[in-house]
């Protein structure tokens, strides 16, 4: 199960204070593999869609304006447990509730402000990736390194 994958996006807060590199990075040097990148400002549908799950609640109209506001960096990365790790490397929803060293403390402050969406579940990454990414977008590859991350 060294090819779970997870949805990870920069959103447009995070694309617009240069963050890219730095959530890029946090990942790579984690020992996971980026399978899939690009930049794109989404729809309203779009962001509608991702964000399916919140449709209803008070703060929904604000969370599609802000996600379709501007460029997001979607990604799809590969490895052991990287739903739940990349979970837990992006922080709480509300960056002053994260863990020091998660990217959302480490970066941001208020929740509508927090650079950075993670896919929760194994199930919610194949509905987001599949959303966001065609088949052929998406690469598959060995790293030089694999031996060096996996035992
Ligand atoms: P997460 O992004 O940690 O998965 P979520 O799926 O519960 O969090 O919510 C999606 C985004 O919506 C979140 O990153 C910020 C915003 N959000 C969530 N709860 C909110 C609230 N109570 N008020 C305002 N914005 C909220
Ligand atoms: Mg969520």
């Amino acid at each position: 199960a060294n090819s779970e994958r997870s949805f990870i996006m920069v959103k447009p807060d995070g694309v617009h204070r240069g963050l890219v590199g730095d959530v890029i990075k946090r990942f790579e040097q984690r020992g996971y593999k980026l399978v899939g990148i690009k930049v794109l400002v989404p729809s309203r549908e779009l962001a509608s869609k991702h964000y399916a799950e919140h449709d209803g609640k008070p703060f929904f109209p604000k969370l599609v304006d802000f996600l379709s506001s501007g460029a997001v960096v979607a990604c799809v990365f590969e490895g052991k447990d990287v739903v739940k790790t990349g979970r837990t490397m992006i922080g709480a929803t509300n960056p002053l509730a994260s863990a020091p060293g998660t990217l959302r403390a480490d970066f941001a402050v208020d929740m509508g402000r927090n650079i950075i969406h993670g896919s929760d579940s194994v199930e919610s990454a194949m509905r987001e990736i599949a959303l966001w990414f065609n088949a052929d977008e998406l690469a598959t590859y060995a790293t030089a390194t694999q031996a060096w991350v996996y035992e």
